[in-house]
């Protein structure tokens, strides 16, 4: 098996464990810097490893477009092509083309849609999407769903969960590497019942792992963490669990809470890029007016290379300026706060101590 979960300890149904690829083992649960197009924005692998980031994410619709999968197989992988030699999860594609991909037609076979870069005809489906994962040579790659968009009527979720499941049958079948591991995807959209015939059929499939998908679409968050807390109990205990597109503090706590090993968001470095950096207490907007004269670090007693060297005052500067260096201080002092953040939480699991942690964080935690 070229993927392996292993349950480490568990505490009021979080779970710590480690999760074994090709390119080495990594500890969950664990948050993944998005790298869509083979880089985390800004910011080098060196700077990226020493930060605690021990799994990256790339996206297949990206690199299927730019520079095209076939060069990084010349380059010897995505590993080589970017000079990441740790984990990679590559996403299908199942969300992007949905997202991001225009005039988009929807069949049986897959998607025909047009390029956002330059309007060119493409299509992807579950055969094209392994395809290019497999010349990416990532170490976990995810089948080819559709990402439904909320809301949507119980007729369509339906529809589309069951083609889901199809295309994942497809997957499965077209993939073939001794050296990439496939992850399933769980849509259902909101509705219970759909949720249950997905994860029914998938496990059936026995997959390496799990994606929780569909969720975090613009849904209450009351509703994602139900849907989630009815789904996550469906899954193999001994296969990992990863909810797509989530990392905010709150959802990240919250889902851990629930069961699940691995999370995925541009949501710490592209807030990070609008100036707004992530704290203990929630955001703070190094941009506004009142940071102008404040000759303290984003955050105290954080010990990430931004905080330990430069002011609120500095920061927001930079920002003013337009300068680059902006961009690259908040996205290191963010992923480094949420890294750190899922290793305290992790930790939390393994001492018994998960109860705690959360009160606390919910204490002082503020959303907005
Ligand atoms: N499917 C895929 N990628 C995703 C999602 C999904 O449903 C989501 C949903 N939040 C994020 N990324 N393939
Ligand atoms: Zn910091």
């Amino acid at each position: 098996m070229v993927i392996r979960y292993e349950l480490q300890a568990e505490c009021d149904g979080a779970r710590a464990g480690l999760l074994h690829t090709p390119h080495g083992t990594f500890k969950t649960p664990m948050f993944m810097p998005v790298g869509t197009q083979a880089t985390v924005k800004t910011l080098t692998p060196e700077e990226l490893y020493a930060m605690g980031a021990q799994i990256i994410l790339s996206n297949t619709y990206h690199l299927f477009l730019r520079p095209g999968e076939e060069l990084i197989r010349q380059a010897g992988g995505l590993h080589a092509f970017m000079h990441w030699q740790q984990p990679i999860l590559t996403d299908s594609g199942g969300f992007q083309v949905f997202s991001l991909g225009q005039m988009r037609k929807i069949t049986e076979d897959g998607v025909t849609f047009r390029s956002h870069l330059d309007g060119s005809r493409k299509f992807l489906s579950p055969e094209v999407s392994m395809d290019v994962q497999m010349a990416l040579n990532s170490d976990i790659a995810m089948a080819f769903d559709e990402c439904i968009p909320y809301p949507s009527d119980y007729d369509y979720t339906s529809q589309s969960t069951a083609r889901t499941s199809r295309w994942a049958q497809r997957c499965l079948q077209h993939h073939h590497s001794p050296t990439q591991g496939l992850f399933g995807i769980v849509q259902g959209g909101m509705y219970k019942d759909l949720r249950a015939r997905s994860c029914a059929e998938l496990v059936a499939m026995d997959f390496d792992g799990y994606g929780i998908g569909g969720l975090s679409v613009g849904e209450e968050k009351s509703l994602m963490y139900d849907i989630l807390e009815y789904t996550v109990p469906l899954l193999p205990k001994h296969k990992a669990r990863y909810l797509m597109g989530v990392g905010t503090p709150d959802c990240l706590l919250e889902g851990v809470a629930r069961g699940v090993d691995m999370f995925d968001c541009v949501y710490p470095t592209r807030v990070a890029r609008n100036g707004m950096a992530m704290t203990k207490t929630g955001r703070l907007t190094v941009r506004n007016a009142k940071y102008a004269a404040d000759f303290v670090p984003i955050e105290e007693n954080c010990d990430c290379y931004t905080c330990q060297n430069y002011t609120r005052a500095y920061i927001r500067h930079l920002f003013k300026a337009e300068e680059l260096l902006a961009y690259r201080l908040v996205s290191i002092h963010n992923l480094h706060f949420l890294l750190h953040f899922m290793r305290d939480l992790r930790q939390s699991i393994v001492d018994g101590t998960f109860r705690e942690f959360c009160r606390q964080f919910r204490r002082v935690y503020r959303d907005r």
